[in-house]
């Protein structure tokens, strides 16, 4: 297996990742901004399938209509050159000022109904390149003080729009779904939709819940100190893995976006065999920020990172799930039991009286798990047998 990314392998980036600046909450940008022309052609030849982008990453803000269009065209003739797609769009509800107490839950009705003209543009746009999901990262719909914000209300305004967005989308006839990005906090104090959870519980809220599932990012989940192997196999086990943001991230603290795999590397192994099992076929999207200590040089290497640490772990962790020995201890430590019903076909509770079981023997039994971690990090670690 090479670990060199093609297309086929259908690594997407975020126009807004290799392009971050660098600037933080302390100090200045420290790298120069980056055309997406350039970002589109230097992605392509390190072998990534698309980009995504939200809108202001695009064309500034403030762009007239031409001005827009010539941004857009621009990029579509860099697209058309090297056969680069974009499978994602999102809306920055976020930068502007006026989206400062959010934009679909903010207490101010007018800001609310802008933030919806200024997503369905970008939707237009989405649909016009080819995009069949929609991101909606929330990052300001929140608070800092439970004083400012009625959280009950606040869902309902935030179905109330995703509900005008399905009616836009399904009037339009595009072929598009949302996928929703739960994050627990930063830069509100506190993020409504905070996790995998949370999202997926509300997504059943809506009028069309079939046009919605879940974008979950590595740190996010992380950094509330959550399993997102978990949360990547729930959302998967209600067919709502619309899409993915690998990243990296050191446990709970700040949002890190580090290249993937350079955060918790065990989890992501275990992610990518997860992943690949149960044959998710959507964009493996990277939404990491260059470390502020790179130059241009730095960005480039690290978006090769990404991928090929993903194609890595992807090769390990099917030598790990093939190895015999494998193999013998899963099945030493009962888990592919663990598939096998608990009542029998035709059986209701009624049969359970009839079991005869021996508490005290099953309580004394070891299931060997140590055995089976060690050898999940052996093979992740290129130890051979
Ligand atoms: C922003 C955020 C990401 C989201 C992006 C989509 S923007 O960079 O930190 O997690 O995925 O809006
Ligand atoms: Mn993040
Ligand atoms: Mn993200």
């Amino acid at each position: 297996m090479s670990v060199t990314p093609t297309p086929a392998d259908k690594f997407t980036f975020g126009l807004w990742t290799v392009g971050w600046q660098a600037k933080d909450a302390f100090g200045d940008a420290t790298r120069e901004p980056l055309d997406s022309v350039r970002s589109v052609k230097e992605l392509a030849a390190l072998g990534a399938y698309g980009v995504t982008f939200h809108d202001d990453d695009l064309f500034p803000f403030a762009s007239d209509d031409a001005a827009r269009q010539g941004y857009i065209d621009r990029f579509k003739k860099a697209l058309e050159e090297t056969g680069m797609k974009v499978p994602m769009a999102t809306t920055n509800l976020f930068t502007h000022p006026v989206f400062k107490d959010g934009a679909f839950t903010s207490n101010d009705r007018d800001i609310r109904r802008f933030a919806l003209r200024k997503t369905m543009r970008n939707i237009d746009l989405a649909a016009e390149l080819g995009a069949e999901i929609y991101v909606a990262w929330g990052g300001r719909e929140g608070a800092e003080s439970d004083a400012a914000k009625d959280g009950y209300v606040a869902l309902d305004r935030f179905r109330e729009a995703f509900n005008v967005l399905g009616q836009y989308v399904t009037d339009k006839g595009y072929n598009i779904k949302f996928a929703l990005e739960p994050k627990p906090n930063e830069p509100r104090g506190d993020i409504f939709l905070p996790t995998v959870g949370h999202a997926l519980a509300f997504i059943n809220s809506l009028d069309r819940p079939e046009m919605y599932g879940v974008n979950p990012e590595v740190g996010h989940e992380q950094m509330a100190g959550l399993n997102f192997v978990h949360g990547i196999a729930q959302a998967l086990w209600h067919k709502k893995l619309f899409h993915i943001d690998l990243n990296g991230q050191h446990g709970v603290k700040f949002d890190q976006d580090l290249v993937f795999g350079h955060g918790d590397l065990k989890s992501a192994f275990f992610l990518v065999e997860l992943l690949e099992r149960y044959n998710y076929s959507g964009p493996k999207h990277f939404d990491y920020k260059p470390a502020r200590t790179e130059d241009d040089k730095g960005v480039w290497e690290s978006a090769r990172a990404n991928m090929r640490t993903y194609l890595m772990l992807k090769e390990r962790a099917t030598a790990y799930r093939n190895d015999p020995r494998v193999i013998a201890a899963m099945k030493e430590s009962n888990i592919p039991e663990l598939a096998v019903p608990t009542l029998a076909a035709g059986e209701t509770w009624k049969d359970l009286a009839k079991d005869s079981f021996d508490v005290d023997a099953a309580a004394v039994r070891g299931y060997g798990y140590e055995k089976l971690d060690q050898l999940a990090l052996e093979h992740l670690m290129g130890e051979k047998a």
